[in-house]
């Protein structure tokens, strides 16, 4: 971890607050010189200066000099073939996405508990839920489509409890809401742990049948008591009292999470804290009972699925297994690196020490959305070559040696994409692509020919075939059968069956001889969040979403709308007055590594200490400059959820 001052990339900050809108890329650019401005090219020449490039790279300095950020709102067939292209063309497993910035955390616990790193259950089981825990989830602004099954479930009689250090719009819906401290959900669910225990409400039976560990996170979780938790997470005792009898009373009852328990230094830790509940309880494994981290961009989960990522092969398929590796190496005609690839922030740290020299970075706008973006953005300029295939000049393409324009896989290209409930469903072109936009597969088998691999996909469904035949679980998804039951959920192994729509059914069936894998407890420990409050920078501030806006505001832009308010620095009433602020003055917002400007907004939701702010309109605010790159030692996710920051009123 380095911090940068950071101050000087800051020097052309806009602050005006017009509109910013990106325009669409409709033809290749190039760069002449290292530090000579873009340049209209042919595809001809961006290709071969492209494909130059990371041929350079390769020859001078080996396979692993090579890294690709893949795309998550593109399509399977789209990650499939990058992922391809990064291993078989390139030789190497550095291959990732923006899943690391959001729900590694959750692939990670999942896999390490239950054998599989994908969501539980369905979405229709939360409308016949009994009980609805959202916890470190503003759903009702980031998952509006999943929010309305949730609404369905509480007008279907559910209970909906609400755990998140703001009282959020999804909070509103909620019967009751907890308020944590920022950092502290390890003390807060065990706490939930250690009182169903104590009520004799765990479910004995599930336990000794279906799982292990369960002693020593007994162990784990007895120092916290309602009191010693109350007094830690800020919760009232007879708050976390009643979501524990709420939570393990219901007869159905489904724990869904998103970032605020993700992107944690310990986002890992978080989430089995989080599985640990289902565990003792029995509500994983049936029909209504489930644990879902709802996925952030369209396709995140699908890329992984595919293979996007440094330790799996398409199907989730581990790189370490050698029989794995042997099957693919006969599909490919090509060899597999045996071990685990970069993940993206290892990239970036690999940048830093010179051993990452190319990248080609697929509809990633990291420039942008690195926790301490003016240090990834240093990063970035070290790099010998840096390609970038998007569809709009983002601030990443700006620093590019290439520019690729892609089409937009959600209507200008055939596909698939996979949902948070693990369904894979069709998406079509229906709109002709703008000037000489190329579909992102087409640019891949063009580059992968320059460098010697001639692959001929006739169309999408060509890619996925050659994907469906290697991955058991999507083997029995036929693009026909896609279209007949209108997306199929995986696993789905077989041409004639649907199997459940959730997971985990083997938890509950008789296994006398204990055959059966079993699901694991994990024994975690409170750890506060890196950056500590302290006098000099004496606010928490926590980052996330709005319901207007998405991500970096690429692709939602700055355009004026009423909905729309831009950036601003939100505080809690109190906290206003004790600065002098008020609604619509700027002040100047500093962390440990860089200082922004931003007005103040006043919600009544925080809590005194508590800013938040977003990071979508990076242009007027870059947010991210004031965010802590210190990540989770498993997943690699960072902290953007808790940053300590002073604010100050400009005079
Ligand atoms: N409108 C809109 N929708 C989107 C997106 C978008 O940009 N705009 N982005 C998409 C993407 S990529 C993603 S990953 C998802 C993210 O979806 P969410 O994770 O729901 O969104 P966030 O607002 O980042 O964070 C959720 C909540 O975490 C809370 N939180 C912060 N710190 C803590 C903590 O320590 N503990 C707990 N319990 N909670 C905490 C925050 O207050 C916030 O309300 O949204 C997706 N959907
Ligand atoms: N402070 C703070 N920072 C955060 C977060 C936070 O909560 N707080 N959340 C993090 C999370 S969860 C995420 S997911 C990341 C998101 O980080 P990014 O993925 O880097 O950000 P996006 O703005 O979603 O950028 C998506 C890019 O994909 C391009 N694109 C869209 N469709 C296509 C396509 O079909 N083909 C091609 N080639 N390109 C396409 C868009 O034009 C855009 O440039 O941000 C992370 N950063
Ligand atoms: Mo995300």
């Amino acid at each position: 971890m380095k911090s940068t001052a950071g101050t000087s990339t800051r020097a052309g900050q806009r602050r005006d607050r017009s509109p910013r809108n990106y325009p669409r890329l409709t033809h290749p650019l190039v760069r002449g010189s290292k530090d000579g401005p873009l340049r209209r090219a042919s595809w001809e020449e961006a290709l071969s200066l492209a494909a130059g490039g990371f041929r350079r790279v390769r020859e001078e300095s080996g396979p692993d000099a090579f890294g690709m950020f893949s795309c998550a709102r593109a399509t399977n067939e789209m990650n499939y073939v990058a992922q391809k292209f990064t291993r078989v063309v390139m030789g190497t497993n550095n291959v990732d996405s923006c899943n690391r910035t959001c729900h590694a955390p959750s692939v990670a616990g999942l896999t390490a508990a239950l054998g599989s790193g994908g969501g539980t259950s369905s979405y229709e089981e939360v409308e016949h839920a009994d009980l609805i825990v959202m916890w470190g989830s503003n759903a009702r602004f980031a998952h509006p489509i999943f929010f309305h099954h949730v609404l369905k479930g509480i007008r279907n009689g559910a209970r909906m409890y609400a755990v998140d250090p703001r009282r959020t719009s999804t909070a509103e819906w909620a019967e009751s809401w907890l308020g944590p401290n920022v950092g502290t959900d390890i003390p807060l669910a065990h706490a939930v742990g250690r009182e169903i225990i104590h009520a004799g409400l765990a479910n004995r039976a599930f336990i000794e049948r279906a799982t292990e560990g369960f002693e020593e996170y007994a162990a784990e979780v007895e120092p916290w008591t309602l009191t010693v938790a109350a007094k830690v997470t800020g919760v009232p005792a007879e708050a976390i009292r009643s979501l524990a009898h709420a939570y393990a009373t219901a007869e159905r009852a489904q724990l869904c999470w998103t970032l605020g328990i993700t992107e944690h230094h310990n986002g890992t830790d978080n989430v089995r804290a989080l599985i640990n509940l289902a565990l003792l309880t029995g509500h994983v494994g049936r029909y209504g009972s489930g644990l879902q981290p709802l996925r952030g961009q369209n396709n995140v989960q699908g890329g992984g699925d595919m293979g996007a990522i440094p330790n799996r092969l398409p199907g989730f398929q581990d790189i370490l297994s050698p029989a794995t590796r042997e099957k693919f190496e006969t599909a490919w005609g090509a060899a597999i690196q045996p071990r685990y690839g970069l993940n993206l922030t290892d990239m970036f740290e690999a940048m830093e020490s010179g051993a990452l020299r190319a990248v080609y970075c697929i509809g990633e706008n990291p420039a942008q959305s690195e926790a301490d973006s003016g240090q990834a953005v240093e990063r970035m300029r070290q790099l010998d070559h840096l390609v970038v295939q998007d569809i709009f000049l983002t601030k990443t393409a700006e620093l590019a040696d290439v520019v690729l324009p892609a089409t937009a896989a959600w209507c200008e290209t055939d596909g698939t994409t996979t949902n948070s409930e693990r369904r894979v469903q069709r998406v079509r072109k229906a709109v002709h692509p703008p000037g000489e936009a190329r579909e992102d597969i087409d640019i891949l088998c063009d580059l992968a020919g320059r460098l010697g691999h001639d692959w001929k996909f006739e169309d999408s469904e060509a890619v996925w075939d050659e994907l469906r035949s290697i991955s058991p679980d999507h083997w029995g998804m036929t693009y026909g059968r896609l279209e007949e039951h209108q997306g199929i959920q995986w696993p789905c192994p077989s041409t004639e069956r649907i199997e459940p729509g959730y997971l985990h059914g083997r938890l509950w069936e008789p296994d006398p001889g204990r055959r059966l894998p079993r699901a694991v407890f994990g024994p975690v420990k409170h750890d506060p969040p890196v950056d500590v409050t302290d006098e000099d920078y004496p606010l928490r501030l926590t980052t996330g979403r709005r319901l207007d806006s998405y991500n970096t505001g690429v692709q939602s832009g700055s355009f004026a709308s009423p909905l729309r308010r831009g950036e601003y620095v939100e505080l809690c009433p109190e906290d206003a007055g004790r600065y002098g602020v008020a609604v619509g003055e700027t002040v100047r917002i500093s962390s440990r590594r860089g200082t922004v400007t931003a007005p103040v907004w006043i919600d009544p939701g925080l809590r005194p200490g508590l800013a938040f702010m977003t990071m979508h309109f990076p242009d007027e605010v870059d947010t991210n400059q004031l965010t802590i790159e210190a990540n989770c030692p498993i997943a690699g996710t960072a902290e953007f959820k808790a940053s300590a920051i002073r604010i100050e009123k400009l005079p």
